[in-house]
């Protein structure tokens, strides 16, 4: 079966749980490294979480530590969402720390990208910290990286300010540099997560499946002080689903920079599909998904996950 070759760069963090614990059992995906970045909380916690998830799926796949703040402001963290360790509502295992990595992220990508013989794909659930610092460092990566899919940016209103969603806005210098690289970057925004919506019934629906969706489940009934009536919104999942199922998403090509000056905008993705900035159209943003087969293949997967 033909592999495709990932990355993961996050910052778990609840729906990176959810996000991860599909990928992982995809049969046509090897995940070859899950970098952790400082986010959704502090490294420590991420970088703990991602390996008590491993644990708990019973997956070994090498862990990196990445960064452990933005590259020039200080952490903000969403412990309001995800609780004050990242991944509170379900009793994992212990961490399965033989899986961490002496070498940090930014080095662990680097090495994970040219030694493989083949591109690699990049899913971003995080800021994008040690992305920007990898492409930096190590301008040659940029030809072994086949694209990036970011959860990040929104073409619509934000979350942590009117216009800033939390993953670029949290380094939104560093977002600008991934933005900039000409790396082929697939963006899936908050607009799309916040459509892309779990009902009630389909977190008993997971919750029949078995283990991982009993995981899922009461890690989503405690996500965002756990008002789920309105339904989940699947912000990284949609990224991760994007990645596995594209033809669930409609996409729109466009010129995509941050801002990083004004204090009332800062973070927010400008997103113009019309050329009024005439900046080349850098990234293929989603636009829409069907949120219907959307909702039945997520829960499908997390049901195939029990048996994998
Ligand atoms: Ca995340």
């Amino acid at each position: 079966m033909k592999t495709r070759k990932v990355i993961i760069d996050t910052d778990p963090g609840i729906d990176d749980a959810a996000a991860i614990a599909v990928m992982l059992s995809e049969p046509s995906l090897d995940v070859k490294l899950i970098a952790s970045v400082s986010g959704n909380v502090g490294i420590e916690h991420t970088t703990n979480n991602a390996l008590k998830l491993l644990a708990f799926l019973k997956k070994d796949v090498p862990v990196a530590k990445g960064a452990a703040a933005p590259l020039l402001r200080d952490n903000r963290f969403a412990t309001n969402a995800h609780g004050k360790s990242g991944m509170g509502g379900f009793d994992f295992p212990e961490p399965k720390n033989e899986l961490l990595l002496e070498e940090n992220a930014v080095l662990s990508e680097y090495r994970t990208l040219m030694d493989c013989k083949e591109k690699v794909s990049i899913l971003t659930l995080g800021p994008l910290t040690n992305i920007a610092l990898l492409i930096l460092t190590f301008p040659e990566v940029k030809g072994k990286i086949e694209e990036i899919i970011m959860m990040g940016g929104s073409t619509e209103r934000g979350n942590i300010g009117i216009y800033g969603e939390f993953n670029v806005t949290i380094d939104p210098e560093a977002a600008k540099i991934v933005f900039r690289s000409g790396i082929p970057i697939t963006m899936v925004g908050l607009d799309i997560g916040r459509k892309a919506r779990l009902t009630v019934g389909d977190l008993e629906e997971l919750e029949k499946g078995g283990e991982t969706g009993m995981m899922i489940s009461s890690l989503f009934r405690s996500y965002d002080g756990g008002h789920i009536e309105e339904g989940v919104k699947m912000y990284d999942p949609s990224a991760a689903m994007y990645l596995m199922e594209p033809e669930l998403f409609e996409t729109k090509k466009a010129f995509v920079d941050v801002e990083t000056a004004s204090p009332i905008t800062m973070g927010a993705t400008v997103v113009d599909f019309d050329e009024t900035l005439n900046g080349t159209k850098n990234v293929s943003v989603c636009v829409d998904v069907d949120v219907e087969r959307f909702r039945r293949r997520y829960v499908q997967r997390v049901a195939e996950a029990e048996r994998k």
